[in-house]
């Protein structure tokens, strides 16, 4: 397995979420990587390196360029707002919901900072625009990598801020650039006719359904928590099947709060059954390991030994594979949780 690491992403480290009405610590911290850092260096799972540049044309190709042009200026403009600015982050207040237009950006930076958001948990910081960018250099690399002949079987995306609720033109769930729509999309251009998209992160990959939704080559699957009751809510439900030309290749797996790994691995070999009958011909797997029983957010029961078990199902299925890193906040134990998947594919 070849990891290509993000040696920017501590830049991306916010301060505070909003969370019932409070600021609190922010889940997502720079220390998650370090701790899969650390058990790589115990357990190696392969080479290890850093990104090229991003390709640009191609993020273009998964995001509107007025949400990148929008990102990669969000900074100077909201410390523009107040120099005093510059020791905070900058959170949304006010969002653009039914009835309002979306097609006309305000000039009122935080108008805009809200157009294209969907939370007020994702704190924008003086680092984000640099730390997602090398991170979706890193998804790039590790879809070329394995696309390419004579290339490793699979490749890790190791990188933060996450990327799986981030959508074509707006941010949310700590998300800024879909990391696993840009590895899809690399493979598709890459050469691969059919690419599967198989998200284990607790919370449902609402970023990534609406980025392919339209989109018959790219089919996405994800299992997670009920989105009658958690985050993110308002997407993930079974009835959601994709749009137009992508209807039927989209499927949601929700599950009850307190589901045990039995139950989830059912639902996994379910996903899986799918890539097959689909035909895809490489595969992403959005790796979050807040499944795991002590995550401080979420709600299944998975134990550290489970992860194993997930790799080897996953490479059970015989695709070229890239994962990207998503969630798990049970910060301590994020590294063995994610090692765990990559050795137990390795071992397969
Ligand atoms: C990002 B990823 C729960 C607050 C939820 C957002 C969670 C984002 C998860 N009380 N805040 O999918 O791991
Ligand atoms: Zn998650």
């Amino acid at each position: 397995m070849l990891i290509v690491h993000n040696p920017l992403h501590h830049r991306h480290a916010g301060r505070h979420e909003m969370f019932r009405g409070k600021l609190v610590p922010c889940h997502e911290s720079p220390a998650r990587l370090g701790h899969v850092m650390a058990e790589l260096a115990r357990r190696p799972q392969g080479p290890l390196r850093e990104p090229g540049l991003p390709d640009m044309a191609l993020i273009r190709r998964v995001h509107a360029p007025r949400y990148l042009d929008f990102l990669a200026g969000a900074w100077d403009e909201w410390v523009a707002l107040d120099p005093s600015n510059a020791e905070l982050d900058a959170l949304p207040s006010v969002w653009p919901i039914r009835g309002f237009r979306h097609d006309v950006a305000p000039a009122n930076f935080a108008a805009r900072l809200g157009l294209y958001s969907f939370d007020s948990g994702s704190p924008l910081t003086a680092g984000t625009w640099e730390a997602s960018l090398a991170g979706a250099a890193c998804a790039i690399d590790a879809a070329r990598a394995i696309a390419a002949p004579g290339g490793p079987r699979a490749a890790m995306a190791l990188t933060r801020p996450p990327g799986h609720h981030a959508g074509p033109d707006f941010f949310g769930g700590y998300c800024f650039l879909n990391n696993a729509a840009l590895a899809a999309q690399a493979l598709r251009e890459a050469g691969a006719l059919r690419v599967a998209v198989v998200d284990v992160d607790y919370h449902h990959g609402n970023g990534t359904q609406t980025i392919f939704e339209p989109r018959a080559d790219v089919l996405t699957v994800s299992i997670h928590g009920d989105p009658r009751t958690e985050y993110p809510f308002y997407l993930g439900h079974a009835d959601e099947r994709g749009h137009g030309a992508g209807e039927g290749f989209n499927l949601n797996l929700p599950l009850p709060a307190g589901t045990d790994f039995a139950t989830w691995r059912q639902a996994l070999a379910h996903a899986l059954e799918a890539v097959r009958h689909f035909g895809a011909e490489a595969l992403v797997v959005p790796l979050g390991v807040d499944t795991f029983e002590g995550d401080p957010i979420s709600r299944f029961t998975l134990a550290s030994a489970d992860y194993l078990q997930i790799g080897h199902d996953l490479a059970g299925v015989g695709l070229p594979t890239v994962f990207t890193m998503e969630g798990g906040y049970a910060v301590a134990e994020v590294g063995v949780n994610v090692v765990n998947v990559l050795e137990g594919f390795a071992n397969h």
